[in-house]
C-alpha cells in the first residue's frame, strides 16, 4: 500500500497582506499529478487545512475544488483538524464526503473508535490501519485522564497525549490483531523540532513540546503536522513531520519543502521516502547596507512561476534619518512584475545600537507583523519582573489566546 503524508496546507494564509492561494493552488495541481503517477492509494493531511478557523468562501471552494479531483482519482483521504482549523467546519459535510471515500476527522471524538479507519490494498486486503488523531484540546485531555489523579500542566499535556494513543493503540490490535501496520497522525509539538515564524504556538504548560515515547510501539509511523520545516522526530526515523508544502513566511525560505512518501509492506516493514515539491516562488531576504541592497535587488532574475517575495534588511554603520527616508522613497517607486518587496527594515550597528533598534521597531516594525504574543512578551519584557511571575502570566495569557481562537 503506498501512502502519501501531508499536512499544513494553511489555505488562506496571507503573508504580510499579500495571498498565498495561488502557491497553494500548484501545490494541488502537482500533488495531484504527483499521486496519480506514483499510484498511491491513501493521502493522509495531519492538520491545519485553513489558515484560520473561519475561512474565505473561496477559500472553501478551493478545498472542495480539491477534494473532488482526489475523489476522481479514487484516492482514500483521511484528513485531521490541527490547531488553526474549525472542527465544526471541517465536519460539517463529514457523512458526505464519507461517500467519497475521504474521512475527515476535525476534533477529538467520544468515541474512539471513530478515529480508528482500517485502509484496504485495491486486492482487499487489510493494509494499514490509521489512528487519525486530530489536535488535541486541553479539555479533550483532561478528559481522557482518570479524574482521581492530579496533575500539573505540562505532565497532564504528557499524560493525556500518551494515554489517547495508547487507548487507540489497544482498540486497534482487539479489533484487527497485532500484526496489522499502525499508521498514527498527530497535530503536536515535539520536543526538539526546529520551528518557524509561521506556527502558532500550542499546549499551554508545555512550550517545550512532548518526547517521543508518547508514541506507542506499537505504532509504525507517526504522520505528524504543526511544524512547518520537515524533519524527523529525536532521531526517529518514523516519526516525522511532513512540513508545509508552501513556503508560509520568510523564515521557512531555507527548507525545503516535501511530501512524505510510505511504502507500507507489513507490520515494521514500511519504506519511507520523502519527496521534493517544486518551489513556484522564491522568498528571499536580501541583507547589507543600502547601496548593497539595492545592487542585489537589480541584479536579482526570477526564475519561477510565482513572483518572488522579498524582505529587505538594510544595516548601516551609524544612525542616519536620511537613510531611512531613502529606504522609504526608494522601496515605494522600486516596482516590478516579478517581485514584490513585503517587508524592509534598517537598523545602525553602532552609536547606541539599543535605541535605533527600538526605533526601527518603531519606524518599520507594523503591528500586524506582531502576533499577539510578540507583544505581550515585548510587554513583559520592559516591565522587568521576575522569570517566574512572567512564565505564568504567559501561559494565562495563552489560555486566554487559545480560548480566542476557538470561539
Ligand atoms: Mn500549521
Amino acid at each position: 500500500m503506498k501512502i502519501v503524508h501531508t499536512a499544513d496546507w494553511h489555505i488562506g494564509k496571507i503573508l504580510h497582506r499579500h495571498d498565498l492561494t495561488e502557491d497553494i493552488s500548484l501545490f494541488f495541481d502537482w500533488m495531484i499529478q504527483f499521486l496519480l503517477e506514483q499510484k498511491v492509494d491513501l493521502l493522509l493531511v495531519s492538520g491545519d487545512v485553513f489558515d484560520l478557523a473561519n475561512p474565505a468562501n473561496k477559500d472553501v471552494a478551493l478545498y472542495y475544488k480539491t477534494l473532488l479531483r482526489l475523489s476522481a482519482l479514487r484516492i482514500k483521504v483521511i484528513i485531521t483538524g490541527g490547531n488553526h482549523d474549525s472542527i465544526s467546519l471541517l465536519e460539517a459535510p463529514a457523512g458526505l464526503l464519507n461517500t467519497l471515500d475521504i474521512h475527515v476527522i476535525g476534533g477529538a471524538k467520544e468515541d474512539i473508535s471513530e478515529e480508528i479507519i482500517p485502509c484496504y490494498n485495491p486486492d482487499g486486503s487489510l493494509g494499514c490501519v490509521v489512528l487519525a488523531v486530530p489536535f488535541l484540546r486541553d479539555k479533550d485531555l483532561r478528559a481522557s485522564l482518570p479524574a482521581d489523579q492530579a496533575y500539573d500542566k505540562t505532565k497532564m499535556t504528557e499524560a493525556g497525549v500518551r494515554y489517547h494513543y495508547e487507548k487507540l493503540v489497544n482498540h486497534c490490535i482487539s479489533t484487527y490483531g497485532d500484526e496489522v501496520a499502525i499508521i498514527a497522525m498527530g497535530h503536536l509539538m515535539m520536543k526538539g523540532a526546529v520551528t518557524s515564524d509561521s506556527e502558532r504556538e500550542i499546549h499551554v504548560g508545555n512550550l517545550d513540546g512532548l518526547v517521543a515515547d508518547i508514541v506507542p510501539d506499537s505504532i509504525d509511523y507517526m504522520a505528524l503536522g504543526h511544524i512547518h520545516k520537515p524533519q524527523k522526530v529525536q532521531n526517529h526515523a518514523h516519526i516525522r513531520y511532513s512540513g508545509s508544502p508552501i513556503f508560509l513566511d520568510f523564515s521557512e525560505r531555507n527548507y525545503e519543502k516535501k511530501v512524505i512518501v510510505l511504502n507500507v509492506k507489513g507490520k515494521k516493514d514500511i519504506q519511507i521516502v520523502p519527496s521534493k515539491i517544486p518551489v513556484s516562488r522564491d522568498m528571499l531576504r536580501f541583507s547589507g547596507d543600502l547601496e548593497s541592497v539595492k545592487t542585489q535587488l537589480n541584479n536579482f532574475k526570477n526564475e519561477k512561476q510565482l513572483c518572488a517575495f522579498i524582505e529587505l534588511d538594510v544595516v548601516e554603520d551609524s544612525f542616519n534619518i536620511l537613510k531611512v527616508q531613502e529606504l522609504e522613497e526608494w522601496r515605494e517607486k522600486t516596482n516590478s512584475d516579478t517581485y514584490k518587496i513585503l517587508k524592509s527594515r534598517i537598523s545602525f550597528s553602532t552609536e547606541g545600537s539599543n535605541t535605533s533598534t527600538n526605533s526601527f521597531i518603531a519606524i518599520n516594525k507594523s503591528i500586524n507583523e506582531l502576533s499577539p504574543l510578540d507583544i505581550f512578551r515585548q510587554k513583559l519584557d520592559e516591565s522587568k519582573i521576575d522569570t517566574e511571575i512572567s512564565t505564568s502570566l504567559t501561559e494565562a495569557y495563552m489560555v486566554l489566546l487559545e480560548e480566542l481562537n476557538h470561539l
